[in-house]
């Protein structure tokens, strides 16, 4: 049992914490304030859907207080941001958020949110909807079906529009699973027209994101399977085009911080999905695995940051919250996420460039180790508190009774909607 250090003890402790950290800093030549100020300039979107329990393919066991609407989805993301000051925005999925729009723009308003990427759903069968998905939607052989994906793509820019969204993202369970199944080059063809206009119908100041899936829902061959696919659509579409990586989308020890680095130099990063996994797409907390290989892809976006003129990748968190409360799972990923990000503006970047030209691979990697091993978390805590937020967000939580109160409010209700992509 730890002791639980609150109010003025808690922030005391994070003064002395933070003036430390500060002094040793000083010694390496950086500037904590200014770290501190990038820690709070961050911002990562939280998923609608995230905030439900999640599930597997065998059982869901939902958690007290789930939220029956998007508008409940809404109140626990604010929440969130609330404790952390780290989730200003939110990613609402269609058909699941279907709302007014006025009154989602105007709730988000009252809540201090605002909409990140809106994203389409081609992967399921919506009731009522006249064609079926089952073998396939923007590559569908059926042009019908196409057609009636194409629309609903379009459906969510309109939504988007009207709610402030700046970006739609587009991940399709298209794919086959047996060999032969699927004609290769000619579902694909069918794939690009499909997108194409989608595309042609983008606000000028959008984004279009497509998202890459090596596997599942189909077991053998999906029509956007890799970083190499993806690239090459968003090349075909054109400049409003860009590719969303998922770090759970690749396969096992699949590079992913050099995927992201490609990305960047030919222009076509768009954004992340951030979660964790140990042995496929797991869907795990952000950085409870592997935070090293976090780091080292923020490593990539800190690099960027300094030379590609207006770099602004998206950044949402896409998980499922199987054996926690949803928001304290949501809360620790922001954080997360949040510290790789610091860290990785810790990185000494003329020295590493110094030894990279030297060939001195060890130092090298010490440099990077070094930025790793530095325990951030006085100056995440310390910009959570200048803006409002939780020293400890988590423990905030639970003194709150915020749970327990939304239990009362929010009767179970049977087959609540959740998904993951
Ligand atoms: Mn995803």
């Amino acid at each position: 049992m730890t002791v639980q250090r609150t109010g003025a003890t808690a922030e005391a402790d994070l003064r002395r914490d933070y003036e430390s950290l500060g002094e040793r800093l000083a010694r390496r030549g950086v500037e904590i304030d200014a770290l501190k100020a990038r820690a709070a300039a961050f911002g990562v979107a939280v998923p609608s859907w995230g905030v439900g329990t999640g599930g597997t393919r065998f059982a869901r066991f939902p958690g007290p207080g789930e939220p029956r609407d998007v508008f409940d989805k809404l109140a626990d993301c604010a929440e969130i941001n609330r404790l952390t000051g780290a989730t200003p925005t939110v990613s609402l999925h269609i058909p699941w958020d279907k709302a007014d729009p006025a009154a989602l723009r105007q709730t988000a308003a009252a809540l201090g949110l605002g909409f990140d990427a809106i994203n389409s759903n081609t992967f399921s069968d919506a009731p009522g909807q006249r064609h079926s998905y089952k073998f396939g939607s923007l590559s569908h052989t059926d042009a019908g079906v196409r057609a009636q994906a194409v629309e609903h793509n379009l459906e969510c820019i309109a939504i988007g529009e009207a709610i402030g969204s700046k970006a739609l993202t587009v991940w399709i369970g298209d794919g086959s699973n047996f060999p032969g199944q699927s004609h290769f080059t000619r579902s694909f063809e069918r794939y690009l027209q499909s997108m194409q206009a989608v595309y042609v119908r983008l606000p000028g100041d959008w984004r279009l994101f497509s998202e890459h899936k090596m596997y599942e829902p189909a077991f053998y061959s999906t029509v956007v399977q890799d970083w190499g696919t993806n690239i090459l659509i968003a090349q075909e579409l054109g400049p409003q085009a860009f590719c969303l990586v998922d770090l759970g989308h690749h396969a096992p020890n699949a590079n992913i911080e050099m995927i992201v680095a490609r990305l960047i130099q030919f222009g076509k990063l768009g954004g992340f999905h951030f979660n964790d996994s140990k042995y496929g797409d797991d869907d795990l907390d952000a950085g409870s695995i592997d935070p090293y290989r976090l780091f080292l892809v923020f490593n990539e976006l800190v690099d960027a940051e300094a030379w590609v003129e207006g770099f602004n990748p998206a950044h949402m968190i896409d998980q499922s919250h199987n054996v926690t409360d949803p928001i304290e799972s949501l809360m620790t990923s922001a954080m997360e996420i949040e510290r790789a990000y610091v860290q990785a503006a810790l990185v000494d970047r003329p020295a590493l460039e110094g030894y990279q030209d030297a060939n001195d691979a060890l130092m090298a990697n010490q440099t990077l180790r070094a930025a790793f091993r530095t325990d951030v978390e006085p100056i995440l805590a310390m910009a959570r508190l200048e803006k409002g937020a939780a020293i400890d967000p988590v423990a905030a939580f639970r003194a709150s009774g915020y749970r327990a109160k939304v239990a009362e409010e929010r009767p179970a209700v049977a087959g609540g909607s959740s998904g993951i992509v």
